[in-house]
């Protein structure tokens, strides 16, 4: 029948491309989980909500952050660190959700690193005109573990530099769904966020979240 066609819902395909020997970029993986993954964020967001950090200069970060797992990534005058205190509730950051974790070990393993163990999920929150200047990731503990970066809602155009503030700089296209993965030659790299034009998702509404899953 060709009505079935149209009673089908499309999902997009799966297209794993390695960049380069440790960047690899999977659109769309988590495109089919990604309604689970917005329910686990609702319930983890009455737990820990979203807030703006400020830095040790005293700026706020324009990005709204939170964090689920053992650890979280905090900011504060003092600088930023890993803290097992969500600094806001005084008490410990929700649980990493099992839809997360696995989600995360899988694309990790898709990308050449088989032992991935997440024990921090950064979760940043970007409004229209948010941006994330290039910068560097060295506050872990371990440099030999990937980092696994989850894109939702609306579109980011992604900058990925070279070991070198002063490298070339290329831009990414992230939608709903794609997963990145760093490691090994890359996991210094230089990376940013240029800044979040207007747009609308279904499921985020205006904004686009980013999950980081980090070993530490
Ligand atoms: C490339 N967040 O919070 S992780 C961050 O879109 C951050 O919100 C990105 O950068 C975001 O620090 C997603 C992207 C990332 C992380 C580490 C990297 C890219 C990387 C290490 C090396 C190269
Ligand atoms: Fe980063």
């Amino acid at each position: 029948m060709i009505g079935d066609l149209f009673d089908t819902i499309e999902e997009p395909e799966v297209n794993i491309v390695k960049l380069s020997d440790g960047t690899t970029i999977l659109h769309k993986y988590a495109y089919r989980d990604s309604a689970d993954l917005m329910q686990e964020l609702s319930k983890l967001l009455k737990i820990s909500p979203f807030r703006n950090m400020v830095t040790a200069g005293g700026h706020i970060i324009n990005v709204a952050m939170t964090n689920c797992g053992n650890l979280g990534w905090v900011s504060d005058r003092q600088g930023y660190r890993y803290s097992p205190i969500d600094p806001l509730t005084g008490t410990h950051w929700p649980k990493m959700p099992l839809a997360y974790k696995n989600l995360a070990i899988l694309a990790a393993q898709q990308s050449g690193f088989k032992d991935f163990a997440p024990t921090v999920c950064l979760i940043n929150k970007y409004l229209p005109g948010s941006k994330l200047s290039l910068h560097q990731d060295k506050n872990e503990s371990t440099f030999n573990a990937p980092i696994v970066s989850v894109s939702l809602g609306i579109l980011a155009s992604f900058l990925l530099g070279g070991q070198s503030r002063s490298d070339k700089v290329s831009r990414i296209a992230l939608t709903h769904g794609d997963v990145m993965v760093w490691g090994g030659p890359d996991r210094l790299r230089y990376h940013g966020v240029a800044p979040i034009k207007d747009g609308y998702h279904p499921q985020t509404g205006e904004c686009r979240i980013n999950l980081t899953f980090r070993q530490t």
